[in-house]
């Protein structure tokens, strides 16, 4: 039995790693003043929030289309007899209804789309496990499998600048009233049935992300083996030094850095900063 893996952009998977474990990727795309681009092949991360900082129009985001889904499907279906593909939470963006509809059309391979219920590098963790699993010739409902225990152990934190991106995109699920009692303060995110939700009222950056940290200390406790990334919205060299703070403080966690691209930096803004983790 032979398993392709696709994923759709938002899992921020760096390239080296997808063409060494063979991850497709189905880019999702940001409209900056009428212009479409598709995020990791036609814009970069930096460029982006450059081009929309003082821009005096706010991008907007689409998923991929479905015929896009149906071409690479049907492209693998002549190589693969399984496809397992990735995306960001069905709760946040319709990528993942658009895998299942072109899922159900395609023949000589069964697709089996796999909803994240968060998005980013936390995404991208499943999408590696799948692929690795995939190279080891494990069949899918092994492989599905797997993805659900990580799923168990996958924690993902995050906060925003400025809470009026996510309010405006229309992606905090919360009463009005509670997203303007949020609104100058520094909330911690996270992602609950799906959707982003608060998770704890917290007043400044520093504490924001002290709060994570103690979160992480929690699970490391625990003694499984974990691999944490650091997600960040266009701020490498705070990423940078928090890696090596939380490197020397947890030698035994895996840690890496990662962003929050185009199509996520559209909903939390520049500035944003999260940690993801789970077991290996
Ligand atoms: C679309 O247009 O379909 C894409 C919508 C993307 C919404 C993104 C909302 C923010 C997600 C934050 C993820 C943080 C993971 C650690």
């Amino acid at each position: 039995m032979k398993t392709a893996v696709v994923t759709d952009s938002t899992s921020y998977i760096p390239k080296h790693v997808r063409e060494t474990l063979d991850i497709h990727m189905i880019p999702l795309s940001v409209v900056i003043k009428g212009e479409t681009y598709r995020e990791e092949i036609d814009i970069t991360m930096k460029d982006f929030y450059d081009e929309v900082r003082n821009g005096d129009k706010l991008p907007t985001t689409t998923q991929p289309p479905i015929g896009e889904f149906e071409k690479l499907f049907t492209e693998l279906a002549k190589e693969f007899d399984a496809i397992i593909s990735v995306h960001l939470s069905s709760g946040i963006s319709g990528t993942y209804q658009g895998a299942v509809a072109a899922g159900d059309t395609i023949a000589g391979a069964k697709v089996y789309a796999y909803d994240s219920e968060l998005s980013c590098m936390a995404q991208g963790f499943y999408a590696i496990k799948a692929a690795t699993m995939a190279k080891e010739g494990k069949e899918p409902r092994e492989i599905l499998a797997g993805l659900d225990e990580m799923k168990k152990h996958m924690r993902a934190y995050f906060m925003v600048d400025d809470l009026a991106h996510l309010q405006r995109g229309g992606r905090l699920t919360s009463a009005q009233a509670i997203i303007g009692s949020l609104l100058s303060i520094k909330p911690l995110l996270h992602f609950q049935d799906k959707v982003i939700v608060p998770f704890e009222k917290i007043r400044s950056r520093k504490k924001a992300l002290k709060r994570i940290v103690d979160l992480l200390d929690e699970d490391v406790k625990k003694g499984k083996s974990l691999q944490a990334t650091i997600i960040h919205g266009n701020r490498l060299d705070e990423a940078v030094q928090w890696k090596a703070e939380l490197t020397k403080q947890y030698p035994h966690v895996e840690f890496s850095i990662s962003y929050f691209g185009p199509v996520i930096g559209t909903h939390l803004g520049e500035g944003s900063m999260g940690l993801c983790w789970t077991i290996k």
